[in-house]
């Protein structure tokens, strides 16, 4: 079945914005950089890529009768805060597994940001002990019992919507959609720069660009400090997405290039570069990005270009993936 076959249910105002950061580009001294913009992709509760994602996993929950979404994240969880927002405007209710996949010592961690979000929501939320893990969890099987113990249908959306038959697809459509966008513009971007954790985003990505006629490089960077399974289930969800869409090839290898070095030694905790690249952004552009994931991406983007990785006649386009509410949670780390 062709991509535009799937059934697609609209979340987002429309193609997420993409436009020029002339004065990070003329600081790096370098390439031409460009943002494409999840984190105002949508009105629903800011919006981000699990939106995307969702908008063709709604048809399936809604095909199957479900009346309750449950899934699972970290307590400062986008994704969730993301699938909170969906339940929400399709009058489903929705139960959430918070995990302490950070130990980050905020006293307002578990009430600020994404979290408070999904409470004021209508979101059950349950807070777990357990630690990262982008695998299935039992607390995650034991809300899906508990939902159908109560006479509830349950519609289980594993971490970032990733590990899902549909899980691709949101992001191998935002493939075509720069693609339209270039020609719009009349730009080509050579380089793609995308955070990696759970996988599907830069997945996707991966199956929706081979499909077309230009080459380019879609480089994942990793934010989970977990380097092999992170690669491994990009490859694994790149390679059942291109299948899922007919692309009609095999992927290659060197199509799915995953880069480690600035997640620093955890997930969830920012390092130097983290931080510098959050005030390089900030301060050159206006444009917020996040501690656990842009930040760690931005920092990447940055040394690419600095060490000529990135070569000075790249255009370069960065996949801003949301995730601001997160940042009240790290405000000790910006007082001065
Ligand atoms: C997340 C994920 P993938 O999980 O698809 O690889 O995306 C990584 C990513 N940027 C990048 C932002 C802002 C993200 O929120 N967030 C998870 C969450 O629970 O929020 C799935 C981990």
């Amino acid at each position: 079945m062709a991509l535009e076959d799937f059934p697609r249910y609209p979340l987002m105002f429309g193609p997420s914005p993409v436009h020029p950061l002339p004065r990070l580009s003329e600081y790096l001294g370098g390439a031409q950089i460009w943002a494409k913009r999840e984190d105002c992709n949508s009105g629903l509760a800011f919006g981000g890529n699990k939106t995307r994602k969702l908008e063709y996993i709604v048809p399936d929950v809604l095909a199957e009768g479900a009346d309750t979404l449950v899934s699972i994240g970290g307590v400062q969880s986008n994704h969730t805060r993301q699938v909170a927002a969906v339940a929400a405007k399709l009058g489903l209710k929705a139960v959430l597994v918070q995990e302490a996949w950070v130990n980050w010592p905020d006293s307002v961690n578990d009430r600020v940001g994404n979290i408070m979000l999904s409470r004021i929501m209508g979101a059950e939320v349950r807070l777990d002990p357990s630690g990262f893990d982008i695998g299935f969890r039992d607390s995650w099987n034991q809300a899906l019992d508990d939902v159908r113990a109560r006479g509830g249908k349950p519609y289980g959306i594993p971490a970032g919507a990733s590990d899902h038959r549909l899980g691709g697809l949101g992001f191998a459509n935002w493939a075509y959609e720069v693609q339209q966008q270039e020609r719009d513009l009349g730009v080509f971007f050579d380089t793609i720069i995308v955070c990696s954790v759970t996988g599907s985003t830069h997945a996707g990505m991966i199956a929706g660009f081979a499909g077309q006629d230009r080459p380019r490089r879609v480089i994942g960077i990793d934010a989970s400090a977990k380097i092999e399974p992170t690669r491994e289930q990009v490859a694994r969800i790149a390679r059942n997405t291109a299948e899922l869409i007919d692309l009609g090839r095999d992927l290659r290898d060197d199509e799915i290039t995953v880069l480690e070095g600035w997640a620093g030694d955890l997930y969830g905790i920012p390092v130097q570069s983290t931080l510098d690249a959050i005030r390089l952004t900030g301060s050159l552009e206006g444009m917020i990005i996040d501690p656990v994931y842009e930040g760690k991406s931005m920092a990447g983007l940055v040394d690419l270009v600095r060490t000529g990785e990135i070569g000075k006649d790249s255009t370069v386009l960065y996949a801003h993936l949301g995730g601001q509410p997160a940042i009240n949670a790290y405000s000790a780390l910006f007082r001065a």
